[in-house]
């Protein structure tokens, strides 16, 4: 904890880390003046069992650098949870023991997603702003484009309008050969913290796998996974933390359920226990214009157990790009005042556990890692994801401030 955070109570500040290969190393973390990180052991195959040696491995290596390991992100769900397919019993007990193991390293918050084949997607990872930073952006057109003439997904055209057709075959015949092969990889390689490699027909085969499951099927998966799972996060003291399905509407064709408050309460219902929890990221849920996310924090606020702090400004012909932190559609004052009213409750509640720990999520590329090659993960460059949590500070102390003078 930095004076600040323990003098005036703030959040605690994380940062996420992709592990040693990750080309931001944890001393930069600390220097951005995070004490929290957010990382995950990349190098376990989804649905394999993580050995207690390497997550104390892992643990250690973030001691030694001054920070805690304050979440998991994420334990993956493998894909045949979410279809319903294969041997499901092995899963749940891997998922298990790896909560078991996770507990007994003194790692109790997990977030993890269960978004249909493709974690987040965007149509450009550098995009520039009028300052000549890069952001992410996601345009439905080009989006049509990858599923029309790349992907050529059977009854893709349905979702879109004529005008919205006619631009994406507008823009796929002025790309040259490379382009489209770039901008399809831009599209299927978004798998923070590992490269798969994935072909346009893996892509084919997995989607294939969701025919006929539907959203309320996707639901039934994910109501059994809970069950399986929960009881074992509640007997260790461990939290799920479900994260938002970004962007927060259904793509490709693929049913999406948690993208709304209401796919949230949903989702609690399923297994009624604070184990079963949420992420509350503002970037993902702020892509959609009915989510009021202040409303979102106050109602679910006793079951947020991670947080993600960005904004995306939606324009008005349905794309959306990831705008800098404290600007945008998000009102971020109001999210982050109802997170310290929520971290106040736990505090006056006696609760070992009150502390709230928000991640910087994303950040521009700017400056001095503008002519990095891409080894940069998309979104997470150093110094964007600094301005971004010294905003977040900046905005964290002038609510104390101001708390303290009325
Ligand atoms: C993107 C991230 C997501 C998130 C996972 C959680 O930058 O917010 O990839 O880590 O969906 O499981």
């Amino acid at each position: 904890m930095t004076a600040l955070e323990s003098d005036l109570f703030l959040l605690e500040e994380g940062f996420r880390w992709f592990g040693p290969g990750d080309p931001v190393p944890l001393a930069f973390i600390r220097q951005a003046g995070a004490t929290a990180v957010f990382t995950s052991l990349h190098q376990i195959p989804y649905g394999d069992v993580w050995p207690r040696e390497a997550i104390c491995e892992r643990k250690q290596m973030l001691e030694a650098a001054g920070l805690r390991w304050a979440a998991v992100e994420s334990v993956p769900v493998h894909e045949d949870i979410k279809t319903g397919r294969g041997g499901l019993d092995r899963l749940f007990e891997n998922y298990q023991i790896t909560l078991r193991n996770l507990a007994a390293e003194g790692i109790h918050t997990v977030v993890y997603n269960f978004m249909p084949v493709l974690d987040w997607v965007r149509t450009d990872m550098r995009w520039t702003l009028p300052d000549g930073s890069e952001s992410m952006h996601y345009d439905p057109v080009r989006f049509a484009a990858f599923e029309i003439h790349a992907l050529k997904r059977a009854g893709a055209e349905a979702d879109y309008s004529p005008e919205q057709l006619a631009q994406a075959a507008t823009w796929w015949a002025s790309l040259t050969v490379d382009a489209r092969d770039e901008f399809v990889r831009t599209i299927i390689d978004v798998f923070p913290g590992v490269k798969w490699a994935l072909s346009l027909d893996d892509i084919r085969k997995m989607l294939a796998k969701y025919d006929g499951i539907g959203a309320d099927g996707l639901r039934h998966n994910l109501k059994r996974f809970l069950q399986a799972i929960i009881p074992v996060a509640e007997e260790v003291g461990v939290r799920m933390a479900i994260h938002p399905d970004d962007p927060p509407f259904s793509v490709l064709g693929l049913p999406r359920i948690v993208s709304t408050a209401s796919d949230i309460e949903a989702i609690f219902k399923m297994v009624e226990s604070q184990a079963n929890g949420l992420c509350f990221c503002t970037g993902s849920f702020s892509a959609r214009a009915d989510n009021d996310l202040p409303e979102m924090v106050h109602k679910f606020a006793s079951r947020i157990h991670a947080v993600h702090l960005r904004s995306t400004q939606r324009l008005p012909d349905g794309s959306f790009y990831e705008a800098k932190h404290l600007e945008g559609s998000v009102n971020m004052p109001a999210v982050v005042r109802n997170l310290l009213d929520e971290q106040d409750r736990r505090r006056a509640a006696g609760r070992a556990d009150w502390q709230i720990t928000l991640r910087p999520d994303h950040g521009h590329t700017m400056m001095d890692d503008l002519p990095k090659p891409m080894g940069i993960t998309p979104g997470y460059s150093c110094i964007g994801r600094m301005r971004g949590l010294s905003e977040l500070r900046g905005l964290m102390v002038g609510l104390r401030h101001a708390e303290r003078r009325d």
